[in-house]
């Protein structure tokens, strides 16, 4: 394998390690895909299929002949960290856009999400964007923020996170989408999670579900998310002191906008 391509599986395998141990990633909890297809070889390239050709469900031609590293259906995260090709698998999406075949390193079939997750990476080359990686976990503090009602407004969530510590805002300047209720893996879900990254969004959060994070790969994803954390663990450290955070200022928020060139 070309060592880019090594260095780039390394690194699911890395933040799949972190998700563990944050306790975001219970069970077979959470899932990773990443487009890998500037980093493939020939020699890979010209390597037969080891499954069948299975339909994806949809047709995505912009990724015809793309190929992507995934995390296993059913795979533990914390396996994935000690043995990122045993847990998961390099697939190729064949020349129609409607199929994929795996070709490496066994065969182990992608996330029960792959849909979803190939959807916003045939949507993220529309576009035009950098980014390559997308996340899906549950973060404790998080996912609990969004069982009170006032959080799942439209951006309040965001400006309290924001509010917490200027890391915050400085490392996910885009801020925390919501997504209503959903059922896990369906339709309606990743239709809603698109329209939701199209809206300007990085970091989506699916109520009393997880998060969906895409950036320029794994390791940047996992920060945003991080961040995010972070701030809601210090927002529920303060309420555990028995007192409501007064949070930076408004003011505050917008010197650190200008200072440091964000987008909001
Ligand atoms: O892949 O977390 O929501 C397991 C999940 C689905
Ligand atoms: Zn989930």
């Amino acid at each position: 394998m070309r060592p880019a391509l090594k260095a780039e599986i390394d690194k699911v395998a890395e933040v799949a390690g972190y998700l563990w141990q944050k306790g975001w990633a219970e069970r077979n909890g959470g899932n990773i895909t990443v487009n890998v297809t500037e980093l493939v070889d020939d020699a890979l390239r010209a390597m037969p299929a080891i499954s069948p050709a299975r339909p994806i469900g949809q047709t995505l031609p912009r990724l015809a002949d793309c190929w992507f590293y995934c995390k296993g259906t059913g795979r533990r995260m914390r396996d994935l960290a000690r043995a990122p090709m045993a847990n998961g698998s390099l697939i190729r999406i064949l020349p129609a856009g409607d199929a994929y075949e795996i070709v490496a390193d066994a065969p182990v079939t992608p996330t029960s999400e792959l849909p979803s997750h190939l959807a916003v990476h045939d949507w993220l080359i529309a576009t035009g964007s950098p980014y390559r990686a997308s996340l899906h976990t549950h973060p404790i503090e998080l996912v609990a923020l969004t069982h009170g009602r006032p959080w799942l407004e439209k951006d309040a969530a965001t400006r309290m996170l924001w509010s917490m510590i200027p890391e915050t805002k400085a490392f996910c300047p885009r801020g925390l989408g919501i997504v209503p209720y959903m059922l896990p893996s369906s339709v309606e879900l990743a239709e809603a999670t698109l329209r939701t990254l199209a809206d300007g969004y990085d970091v989506v959060m699916w109520e009393k579900h997880g998060v969906f994070a895409v950036d320029v790969d794994i390791m940047d994803a996992f920060d945003q998310v991080d961040v995010l954390n972070k701030a809601a663990q210090i927002y529920l450290a303060a309420k555990g002191m028995g007192f409501e955070p007064e949070g930076m200022s408004d003011a505050q928020l917008r010197e650190l906008s200008v200072a440091f060139h964000l987008p909001k």
